[in-house]
């Protein structure tokens, strides 16, 4: 396959798949991305308190934040107030809809390559009905927190980080089809990834998680696997919020959802708590959408959730960085049309399964290596087939890399290597072997 760059996070992805053909039956998950750096928690306590500042602008402005009222003004001037403070460079994009003007807020973190943005965004504007603090204050609240993190960490990604705040969603993703539509071509192509958070803070909360670029939904998947908390597909999204535009346009996407109008179902509520049969969000739309319509462990853990994505997917590689190697320089003896025989390197300290494309160098001498069977086997006993025998390879010794789609394996414990001389007349030995994760 030609070397590509890498221009999203999926084609990176796709490029890593394609590695996988040589030795795997079936395509896998992507790879999510290993961060340099953790993402730092976001504390609870200040995603709230953007919160009660959001309420407390509805409140003063008609109970509403909701496109061309006074409430949506002075939403986003406390926003940008606070991304200005923090060192971002804020833009405010203007539009116009149902008459009445529209405003984008949008940071740019300084720094990182202008070629490969990721975008971080949520819709700030309410429903007239009301406040609007789960949709989308909470969106909004997170994002902006994590804004701050990455400011308060001094974060130096490789990409380019921007962070939006989005105007008329509620009338139909007015404003972030406006953003998408006024970059053009050239500034579209750099939008590495975008991530949307429309409602993720409902009070009968759900795990949703959108299933539209493989690496940011795997990233997303880890994270909650970390938590042992179960998600499940955001089916119903499509086209119902922000990401919309992006995802149209080519730009991987995905995202976070606590739940809206739609009733838990006893076997969600089995998994994640809460009330069967009643509406993830009840308030949907309504005016008791108010500070006390928010679950405050959907909102802490999807608030995490946003800045772990930030910082994974912020980071250079796609892929993990050059790895880390586990290996075996023992020799072992290989009975000549014998039995099997194995050697093993214990694998520690890796989290999650072993990558998609594990590395596996082999150095075995042995006259007539047609005579060998080599397999790879998983701390579970998976065999992985790396070399047939082959009667008419009459060359010696098996000095090569394989590389094998071990991503269905933990990537913690004891692998080996298991080579048999099935023909007679030639000997040999395992010189060494190596995994690189
Ligand atoms: N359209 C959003 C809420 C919403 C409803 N379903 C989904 C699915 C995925 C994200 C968001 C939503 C709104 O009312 O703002
Ligand atoms: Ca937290
Ligand atoms: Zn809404
Ligand atoms: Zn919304």
């Amino acid at each position: 396959m030609s070397p590509v760059r890498p221009r999203s996070l999926l084609a990176a992805a796709v490029a890593a798949t394609a590695l996988l053909s040589a030795a795997a039956p079936a395509v896998q998950a992507a790879p999510a991305p290993v961060a340099a750096v953790a993402a730092p928690d976001i504390p609870l306590a200040n995603v709230k308190a953007h919160l009660t500042q959001l309420q407390s602008i509805a409140t003063a402005n008609g109970g509403n934040r909701a496109h061309g009222r006074t409430g949506y003004r002075a939403s986003v001037d406390y926003v940008k107030a606070k991304l200005d403070a923090a060192g971002y460079t804020t833009t405010l994009q203007q539009f116009t809809s149902g008459g009445a003007t529209g405003y984008n807020l949008i940071a740019d973190w300084p720094g990182g390559d202008p070629n490969q943005v990721l975008m971080a965004g949520s819709h700030l504007d309410s429903v007239t009905s009301g406040a609007g603090i789960n949709d989308n204050g909470s969106g909004s609240a997170a994002v902006l927190e994590t804004a701050l993190a990455v400011s308060r960490a001094q974060l130096a990604p490789d990409k380019h980080l921007r962070f939006a705040w989005w105007g008329a969603e509620e009338l139909g993703l007015v404003g972030s089809k406006y953003y998408v539509n006024s970059l053009g071509t050239t500034e579209r192509s750099k939008l590495a990834g975008y991530l949307n958070f429309d409602m993720i803070g409902s009070p009968n909360p759900g795990y949703f998680v959108y299933d539209d670029d493989p690496v940011i939904e795997q990233t997303f998947k880890d994270y909650y696997a970390g938590l042992s908390i179960p998600t499940e597909i955001e089916t119903e999204g499509d086209g119902r919020s922000d990401h919309a535009p992006f995802k149209n346009a080519g730009v991987p996407v995905g995202g976070l959802f606590s739940g809206a109008d739609y009733t838990k179902t006893s076997a969600q509520a089995q998994k994640w708590g809460g009330t069967a049969g009643q509406a993830f969000d009840r308030c949907y739309h309504s005016s008791c959408d108010t500070t006390a319509n928010i679950n405050d462990t959907a909102l802490d853990r999807n608030s995490d959730a946003v800045a772990h994505a930030v910082w994974t997917l912020s980071a250079g590689s796609v892929t993990p960085p050059a790895g880390t190697v586990f290996s075996n320089a023992t020799d072992v003896a290989i009975p000549d049309n014998g039995g099997a025989v194995t050697s093993s390197v214990s694998v520690t300290g890796r989290t999650g399964n072993a990558p998609s494309a594990l590395k596996v160098g082999v150095d075995i001498k042995h006259t007539y290596r047609g005579d060998l069977v080599v397999d790879l086997l998983a701390p579970d006993g998976s065999a992985y087939r790396l070399k047939n025998s082959s009667g008419s390879d009459s060359a010696d010794n098996v000095i090569t890399t394989y590389t094998v789609d071990a991503s269905t394996e933990t990537a913690n414990g004891t692998w080996r290597l298991r080579v048999q001389d099935i023909a007679a007349q030639d000997t040999g030995y395992i010189d060494s072997w190596q995994l690189t994760f």
